[in-house]
């Protein structure tokens, strides 16, 4: 790319992404209810707690609770015009099968979408980002049960009806098509994984499923203009060697991962899931009027990239690899983050090209990011972090998204996996930093909870500013 010229339309979308419980702490103000984050001390590495511990950094987060007016004025600084962040069920109905919504709760996101709009910035809602309310996992198992539909449709329609002419663009679910490997992070299934049949796992993917085109044909009927994307996990899956038994691998893993968004994008299963579920005697409860419901497709697809993996048949070559939730074997050509996710920005473009060739749908990139360990340290008297291995990380991202708009791939926008530190979902961590915006609290739960601009904030204000002609 010159810096005269850039492949990016008009009007794309930028900003940066985040989930309620990752950054607003606040566990027990505002009426809020208990959910499954705050019984999760260690991310997905260990089994939930009974209670909150206080070793569960994401009980106080960054406290975006209170300091919310301060941050989004940052991300304006950045010139950001959409931030997604994701709704705390447990705000709104705090046990999630409440008759009437908390006020409180309600009140809170006004005040942060009045803010953003001070601001010029289109919020970009999560309706469900892991964090399903705590009572509706012990009580009803999660989406394994049917009941989680209609609770959902009652928390919808009370944050679409609240919102209305303040939130345009909605997500149904993060990362759909995790719920097959993390049940709890994920579905609020409180069973333990290894406890748990294969035809509940895939029955409490069903309930999503319908739940999301039940929650976009609402949108559409009570919000003109709004605009509903489903929200998946986009790993690019590459054969490990040019055996077509690789090739199958790598359709067979594809198909699990995809089954999701062509649900969400066709409105009916296709043809190799049903295949699977015969062969695998997995008898799902699928109504007619399920079948009716999931027909409202989606109206953009949206996905996390992170990185690429690869696939094969081969038992003995099998070598597992770490990453973002789901893993596969690991790729030899590549290099790592710090907690082993491999790091691949064509991948992003292929992806993007996967889907769009796919689907024919608006794609959004609603996550994408280096995790990485920061040193605070002091430039001419002004605190800061000099991560330029993290601008390296986005921009060769970045590069790819306009090589594959080149292509024809229609992207509305990119919300980068984090604008600011957070708690991390896998680990829980502060350390495993992603922002742009550095944030002082520590594993042990120490620090001010001051914010200072890192030298990547600088660099992003740029690539907006100019629409992407910076990149190089
Ligand atoms: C995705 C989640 C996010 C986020 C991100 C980074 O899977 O949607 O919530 O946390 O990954 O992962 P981690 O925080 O584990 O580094």
């Amino acid at each position: 790319m010159t810096s005269s010229t850039t492949p990016f339309p008009d009007g794309f979308l930028w900003g940066g992404a985040t989930a309620a419980n990752q950054i607003e702490g606040a566990y027990d103000e505002g009426g809020k209810g208990l959910s499954i984050q705050d019984v999760m001390p260690h991310g997905i590495a260990s089994p939930r707690t009974d209670r909150p511990t206080p070793d569960n950094l994401k009980l106080e987060a960054i406290d975006f609770y209170h300091r919310y007016a301060e941050d989004i004025a940052l991300f304006a600084e950045m010139g950001f015009s959409v931030f997604r962040l994701s709704i705390a069920w447990s705000r709104i109905f705090p046990n999630g099968d409440d008759a009437e919504p908390n006020e409180e709760g309600l009140a809170f996101y006004d005040r942060v979408f009045d803010e953003c709009a001070k601001h010029g910035i289109e919020p970009l809602v999560t309706l469900s980002h892991y964090e399903t309310p705590l009572h509706l996992a012990e009580k009803y198992d999660g989406w394994v049960s049917r009941e989680l539909i209609g609770l959902y449709e009652r928390y919808v329609r009370t944050v679409f009806d609240r919102y209305r002419g303040k939130v345009t663009y909605w997500l149904t679910f993060n990362e759909i098509n995790s719920v097959l490997h993390e049940p709890l992070l994920s579905g609020g299934i409180n069973t333990p994984k290894d406890q748990l049949s294969e035809r509940d796992m895939f029955q409490a993917a069903h309930h999503e499923l319908v739940a999301s085109a039940l929650a976009t044909r609402i949108a559409h009927e009570m919000l003109p203009g709004s605009q509903v994307g489903c929200m998946v996990i986009a790993m690019p899956v590459y054969p490990l060697t040019p055996d077509p038994a690789d090739a199958l691998a790598v359709m067979a893993a594809d198909h699990a991962n995809l089954m999701f968004s062509d649900v969400h994008t066709r409105g009916a299963y296709p043809g190799y899931a049903l295949r699977y579920f015969r062969e695998h005697g997995i008898e799902l409860d699928i109504t007619d009027e399920d079948r009716e419901i999931l027909t409202n497709t989606v109206d953009f697809v949206s996905f996390s990239y992170y990185m690429s993996v690869c696939e094969t048949a081969d038992p003995a070559k099998k070598v597992a690899g770490e990453g973002n939730i789901m893993g596969g074997v690991r790729n030899p050509t590549l290099p790592a983050s710090e907690w082993g996710w491999q790091i691949d920005p064509v991948g992003l473009r292929v992806v993007l090209n996967q889907f769009w060739d796919r689907w024919q749908k608006p794609l959004f990139i609603v996550e994408n990011g280096l995790g990485a360990k920061d040193e605070l340290v002091e430039v001419d008297g002004v605190k800061t972090v000099l991560d330029d291995y993290r601008i390296g990380y986005m921009n060769d991202h970045l590069v790819q998204v306009g090589e594959a708009i080149a292509d024809g791939v229609q992207v509305m926008g990119y919300t980068s996996w984090a604008p600011i530190d957070l708690v991390s979902a896998s680990t829980a961590q502060m350390s495993k930093r992603y922002g742009f915006i550095y944030v002082d609290r520590n594993d042990d739960g120490s620090g001010t909870l001051e914010r200072y601009r890192k030298k990547s904030f600088g660099w992003y204000a740029d690539v907006i500013r100019t629409n992407g002609a910076s990149l190089s």
